[in-house]
């Protein structure tokens, strides 16, 4: 029979090599310079810029695929809508649109893996999907960490303790259920308030300026920062989530420069 492989794998390589490379990936993922928890728009934004800006990166992904809500487009149909202000944004990141209504339109699945693969594509960004952040370490006054646990086990409901993973700052990037902030005013009084009802002119405006750090090494962005400042709701409209995820990042670049 003809062979089509000039270097077959056997099924023991192909365990090892993952055993290797993932337990090699997640054990240099214990110490970064930024955690940021959930894989969504604004994560994966803030993500691409630091990377790009030489800080070691780890994305905390609780589902399997990482993207959040932009897979879906709206109602299943699979477009999304972005402000022309965000033209050369999309052209950077070669994500192709069409302009109509004094808007731009996005196939929702190109739009979702190309700030997956631009994120990724950045030497410094590590993600590991499947993970869910349960809790947050704090030090000397300030988040220094979050604790994670695997969502299989997290959905099975077993008795399975969580591990840590260390950082200097730790963005809440987990959209409409603000996890990482929502634990943090468990334990420190924080006026949160829920976000507003839908009103995607005011909503994006509101994703932007609500986007801040909330205490000493944890910051929100995207939706969450919406959730934890009362800003609006909006739909499948994602130019606020991208410039949110901007400047999460450079306010969590000048924040690392103090620590
Ligand atoms: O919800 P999501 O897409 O967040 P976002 O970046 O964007 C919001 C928009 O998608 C949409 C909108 C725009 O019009 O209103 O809602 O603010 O992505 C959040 C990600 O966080 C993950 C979740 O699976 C999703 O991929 N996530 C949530 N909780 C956790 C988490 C957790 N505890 N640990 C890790 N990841």
């Amino acid at each position: 029979m003809t062979k089509h492989f000039l270097n077959p794998v056997t099924d023991v390589n192909v365990s090892k090599l993952i055993l290797k490379h993932y337990f090699e990936s997640i054990t240099d993922a214990l110490t970064s310079d930024v955690i940021i928890v959930g894989g969504g728009p604004s994560g994966l934004t803030a993500a691409r810029e630091l990377g790009n800006s030489g800080y070691k990166v780890v994305i905390m992904e609780r589902k399997l695929s990482p993207g959040g809500g932009t897979w879906g487009g709206s109602m299943s149909f699979n477009k999304v809508v972005i402000q022309k202000d965000l033209k050369d944004y999309l052209n950077e990141l070669e994500i192709p649109f069409v302009e109509d209504l004094d808007a731009l339109v996005v196939d929702s699945c190109l739009f979702a893996s190309q700030l997956i693969a631009k994120a990724l594509k950045t030497q410094n960004v590590k993600l590991f999907n499947l993970m869910t952040v349960v809790d947050l370490e704090y030090t000397n006054n300030a988040i220094t960490g979050v604790v994670v646990n695997n969502t299989g086990i997290e959905i099975a409901g077993l008795h399975v303790d969580p591990m840590v993973f260390q950082t200097k700052a730790v963005l809440d990037a987990t959209g409409h259920d603000a996890i990482a902030a929502n634990i943090y005013s468990k334990r420190v009084q924080l006026p949160l308030r829920k976000e507003h009802f839908m009103n995607a002119v005011q909503g994006e405006e509101d994703t932007v300026n609500n986007t801040k750090m909330l205490a000493n090494g944890l910051f929100v962005s995207g939706m969450a920062a919406n959730n934890v400042d009362g800003g609006s709701r909006m739909g499948p409209i994602f130019g606020g989530m991208i410039k949110s995820g901007l400047k999460a990042a450079k306010l969590i670049m000048e924040y690392i420069k103090t620590v």
